[in-house]
């Protein structure tokens, strides 16, 4: 099959590592030629083959309007008119932090950033400066951005790729991340008895995202901040996919157990470029130029993601989006394991309101030992044949599929019968 996409892909990986500017976007992870994007709107993208798809990748997470939803775009003109970046305090900066401090129960200051991978990597500085201790523990699979001490056994591209860690995080920093299973506070405890004067932070993903969509059971978000709590440690939960997604408080708000320190990002800006890391009053002062602990950026805030980001979380006020996506989430997945059960294909599906993943196992997928007994090879050719059916699904088996508002019923139900015509191809 001669397309633009193989034209260009072919030109890409001449220029870019791997062709791409994220590892999982190559197809490595189900075989392929990568499609180019050429535009998308509402609940679906085109290629530059001129082919439509429904999208459930919605950008890893940002589009929970849909794309280039009117208003955003609207807002991002007029935006545009005023200038890209000022390298000054807009007013704008504030309305998304009193929208954000509003939202998210625990967070009483925020710092906006440029990326997650940012937020997260500031987020620890900023536990090892208030606490003075070194060590951070944190989920085999959980995938928290590419910062030197989070690469360690992480989910999404690594596990992809099959990358226990990375070659260039130095043995000295990598020492200092203990990893444990999630959803394993039995596990967590026994680091904490071993190490518990050294540990300045655990961060967890408190819905799973990057093993693909993996929930927390009953009371391990709980345990968490207890275990760490009588350790004198801070909890940080990387809310990063969650935020804003699964509730407009985040899984904190959803299971009601309160981090010392939130990373956010994907969905607050909009479609645009940004992170954020928030907290409590006490913690967040200790961030430079309030504090000593030194973290800064050119274009940290800037009035574009802000504009998206603002307009974004101001609809996310409306407690019925929330509830249209939950119903939404249960229409895909009841429809998927009805069509995986009568075409004889053994899956195992997670969701957490818009958040979902069908593993090819049978068993109960509650971790990464788990996740991992998913069969990539069944999943590569049920992702293939759901593209041919114009589905575009996470292209690698440990990554979440989002729904946003503009995912009806009737795209729901295509998706279903697409499913059902993929699984008995597989
Ligand atoms: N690691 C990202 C999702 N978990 C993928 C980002 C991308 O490839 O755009």
């Amino acid at each position: 099959m001669s397309n633009i996409s193989e034209t260009l892909f072919a030109r890409a990986v001449e220029l870019i590592p791997g062709g791409v500017n994220s590892p999982v976007r190559a197809f490595r992870g189900v075989g392929g030629t990568p499609r180019f994007i050429a535009r998308a709107n509402g609940a679906t993208m085109t290629d530059v083959d001129g082919r439509e798809y429904i999208d459930y990748v919605g950008s890893w997470g940002p589009m929970i309007l849909g794309h280039a939803d009117p208003e955003v775009i609207e807002a991002l003109h007029q935006a545009l008119a005023r200038g890209t970046s000022y390298g000054a305090p807009t007013e704008l900066e504030i309305e998304v932090a009193q929208e954000v401090i509003d939202a998210v129960p625990s967070i009483e200051m925020v710092r906006m950033v440029n990326s997650g991978t940012e937020a997260t990597m500031s987020a620890l500085r900023l536990a090892r400066g208030v606490t003075g201790r070194n060590k951070i523990v944190k989920f085999e699979g959980c995938y928290h951005g590419h910062g030197d001490s989070l690469l360690v056994r992480a989910g999404s591209g690594v596990a992809t790729l099959g990358l226990p860690d990375s070659p260039g995080v130095p043995t000295s920093i990598a020492a200092h991340t203990l990893t444990a299973p999630f959803n394993d506070a039995a596990a967590l405890a026994q680091i904490f008895d071993e190490y518990g004067r050294d540990i300045a932070a655990c961060i967890v993903e408190p819905v799973v995202g990057n093993m693909g969509c993996v929930a927390p059971q009953e009371g391990f978000l709980r345990s968490l901040r207890d275990i760490t709590r009588r350790h004198g440690a801070l909890l940080i939960f990387d809310e990063v996919m969650t935020g804003f997604r699964l509730a407009r408080g985040g899984a904190q708000a959803l299971f009601g157990v309160s981090p010392d320190i939130t990373t956010l990002g994907k969905i607050i800006g909009g479609g645009l470029p940004v992170g954020a890391y928030g907290g409590s009053r006490e913690i967040m002062e200790h961030i430079a130029p309030a504090g000593p602990v030194y973290q800064a950026g050119t274009l940290s805030g800037n009035p574009l993601a802000m504009t998206a980001g603002l307009v974004t979380l101001r609809r996310l006020r409306d407690a019925s989006l929330y509830e249209q996506l939950e119903r939404a989430g249960a229409r895909l997945v009841n429809g998927m394991t009805e069509a995986a059960r009568e075409t004889g294909i053994v899956t195992t599906t997670n969701r957490v309101g818009s958040m979902w993943t069908s593993f090819f196992t049978a068993r109960a997928v509650t971790d990464w030992a788990t996740a991992s007994t998913s069969d990539r090879a069944a999943y590569g050719k049920f992702f293939h044949a759901m593209l041919g059916e114009g589905v575009y699904l996470a292209p690698s088996q440990f990554e979440a599929g989002f729904i946003s508002i503009r995912h009806t019923d009737d795209i729901i139900d295509r998706t279903i019968e697409a499913a059902r015509r993929a699984f008995a191809s597989v």
